[in-house]
């Protein structure tokens, strides 16, 4: 459960950290599992490296193991998320993204689809982002820069390109979790040192709207199969169109 102070951050600045989150251990077996998969896809699914070879993104994580099929329904994490979305909230994507040696900054934005949408945008949130951090998250590795309060510029959105002044660098041990509204403006950063920084993605929309993946065309019957209720509401079985003739 989010604290009252946890939800006021979250509110006010758009974002809020849970530290520690899940256990350090925990967060080493997500990144193994997560640079296992990104090793095996890399030559494969080239079109998810990116930044000139130094960054990588591993897709649909709820069909890739069961240690995210777990993670992904989280109480902490989706409590936080059911805060910005309400409880029926879905799934709208769940990656591994992987900042390599020397990638540069990402870039501000705002998230699928919002940087799409006509101004201004609801003063609600549509759609949320969990980064979990694999590695501790530090000013050198990359770790998110987000332009705290930004989410409320309903009319407005990034500028390609521009370095705000107002930005905050968001770092904390690996474990922890950063909770974000969608229209936050928010980017990675440039990693500096030898070593990759790896986190998840878990991404939220309201149940309304059209997810960022198909899941239930992508997630394998096995999975489906097995899912718990929580698990088939996040992939949107509850929410499906009315198919009335
Ligand atoms: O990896 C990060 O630090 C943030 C990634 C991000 O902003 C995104 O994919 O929307």
């Amino acid at each position: 459960m989010l604290t009252d102070a946890e939800k006021a951050h979250l509110d006010e600045h758009g974002f809020v950290l849970l530290k520690n989150a899940i256990t350090a251990d925990h967060a080493d077996a997500l990144r193994e599992r997560s640079m296992a998969l990104a090793e095996q896809e890399r030559e494969v699914l080239t079109e998810h490296v990116y930044m000139e070879d130094r960054a990588q993104r591993v897709w649909n994580l709820v069909d890739k193991g069961d240690i995210f099929e777990d993670a992904i329904q989280y109480p902490r994490v989706l409590n936080a998320i059911e805060y910005l979305l309400g409880e029926d909230c879905t799934l709208s994507s769940f990656t591994v993204n992987i900042i390599g040696a020397g990638a540069p900054d990402g870039g501000f934005h705002i998230d699928h689809p919002l940087g799409a949408m006509p101004t201004p945008r609801p003063s609600f949130a549509l759609s949320a982002n969990s980064v979990w951090f694999l590695d501790d998250f530090t000013p050198e590795n990359g770790a998110t820069r987000c332009v705290p309060g930004s989410h409320l510029r309903v009319s407005s959105r990034p500028e390609p390109g521009v370095n705000y002044d107002d930005a905050a660098q968001i770092t904390g041990p690996k474990g922890s979790v950063m909770i974000i509204n969608g229209s936050l403006w928010h980017a990675s950063s440039a990693n500096h040192t030898d070593r990759a920084r790896v986190c998840l993605l878990g991404f939220f929309c309201r149940s309304f709207m059209k997810p960022q993946q198909d899941q239930q065309k992508i997630v394998s019957e096995e999975v489906v199969s097995r899912a718990t209720p929580t698990m088939k509401r996040l992939l949107g079985f509850d929410s499906m169109p009315n198919t009335n003739a």
